[in-house]
């Protein structure tokens, strides 16, 4: 089976150097070294003003939201995995949808501004796929209201958008570094912010608060990256950037022989990392009929983000219906017509040419 993504695993020699050094050190977890030099490491590859690296990147997005202590309503995009609606739900706030731009898929930063109200306390945008969002735009609107600005860039590994990195928009960005990104450390994440007083509360809050061994100072959680997971990142780190090479010549050759049967995300960065294959076809039956057509051919592709997390059963529950009169016609319109490619780095380039041929076999040009 061809699967949408496969994980970059390094030589395993070089994880085993790690692993030795492990062992001799006997420090497993808890801000071990290799967990401070990746977090250094990090910082000045993604050229971040202050990095927290965490278990994964559902916990940075719910530290970050915490490290503000909002209250009220945050609003937010549809078209995303559901990490990012829930964690709003989990932070006792309330998630108010704005519909995407059709052709960056990201929030429309009009339609935020017509839904904020005297509750709104934040704007979490997403960079779906590794797309920047219109982040001026929106730190223009935040600044106007008022607001804090975060940013969900789960997909936006090393993403430069002006030739800056798009880590230094908004108060608060964060990063996945599951298996199926396009730099992982097993499971991971990181949040990026701007300010030394919300660095040093990240930094607390992803450790029980602890300050001292008698100190602890404010109710914090587990969110600590272990230092397994930490030599792999520092491993992976190590051939990131030929990898996304890799991605971007698979990117490029799909593009290229795909143009006249579906249409593409419009890519707003300046250094993009090619995370994610997205492709939209005509219609809902049309992008079905080529997710089975590649599945009897053992190519499982993955309808990311269908359906919209706004149409998750628990939504519909209850007495307050959540996403009643949001209007969100474009991004059903996408989540409806997308489909995720595989791709990956040595996803080999005879399996990109079946799948190319199987989807112009079933598809008519646009
Ligand atoms: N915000 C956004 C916008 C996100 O997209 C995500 C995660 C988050 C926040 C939260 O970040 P994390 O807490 O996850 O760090 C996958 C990933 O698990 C998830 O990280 C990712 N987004 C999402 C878009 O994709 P699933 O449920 O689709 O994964 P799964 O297990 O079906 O794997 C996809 C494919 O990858 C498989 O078909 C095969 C391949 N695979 C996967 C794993 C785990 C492998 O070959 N080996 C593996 O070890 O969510």
């Amino acid at each position: 089976m061809i699967t949408v993504t496969r994980p970059d695993l390094p030589p395993l020699e070089e994880y085993i150097r790690y692993l030795k050094r492990i062992w001799a050190n006997r420090w497993l977890t808890n801000n071990g070294e290799f967990v401070q030099l990746l977090e250094k490491r990090l910082k000045e590859y993604l050229k971040s003003k202050y990095l927290v690296i965490v278990s994964n990147g559902t916990l940075a997005l719910q530290l970050a939201l915490k490290a503000f202590d909002l209250k009220g309503e945050v609003i937010t995009t549809p078209f995303t995995f559901a990490a990012t609606t829930n964690v709003i739900l989990w932070e006792g706030l309330r998630p108010v949808f704005a519909d995407i731009d059709q052709h960056t898929f990201n929030i429309d930063p009009n339609d935020v501004e017509q839904k904020i109200t005297n509750k709104t306390c934040a704007i979490l945008g997403v960079h779906v796929y590794g797309n920047p969002c219109q982040v001026e735009k929106l730190q223009e609107i935040a600044q106007k209201h008022g607001l804090k600005l975060l940013f969900d860039g789960a997909h936006a590994f090393g993403v430069e958008y002006k030739n800056q990195s798009v880590l230094k928009y908004g108060d608060a960005s964060t990063l996945s570094f599951h298996a199926t990104k396009a730099f992982n450390t097993i499971e991971g994440g990181a949040i990026a912010v701007q300010d030394k007083e919300f660095f040093e509360r990240l930094q607390l809050l992803r450790n029980h608060g602890i300050k001292s061994e008698e100190e602890v100072v404010i109710p914090g959680t587990n969110a600590k990256m272990n230092e397994f997971q930490a030599v792999m990142g520092l491993c992976n780190l190590q051939n990131v950037e030929e990898r996304i090479l890799q991605r971007k010549k698979i990117y490029e050759y799909y593009k290229g022989k795909l143009s006249e049967y579906a249409s593409f995300q419009k890519i707003t960065a300046s250094k993009y990392n090619y995370a994610y294959m997205p492709v939209c076809f005509r219609s809902l039956e049309k992008r079905d009929r080529i997710y089975s057509e590649l599945l009897k051919n053992g190519i499982k592709t993955r309808k990311y983000f269908y359906p919209l997390t706004t149409d998750f059963d628990y939504f519909k529950r209850g007495k307050k219906n959540l996403v009643k009169n949001c209007n969100l016609k474009r991004a059903r319109d996408i989540s409806n017509r997308v489909i995720c490619l595989p791709l990956y780095p040595d996803l080999e380039m005879k399996n990109v040419e079946r799948i190319v041929k199987i989807i112009k076999a079933k598809t008519y040009k646009k």
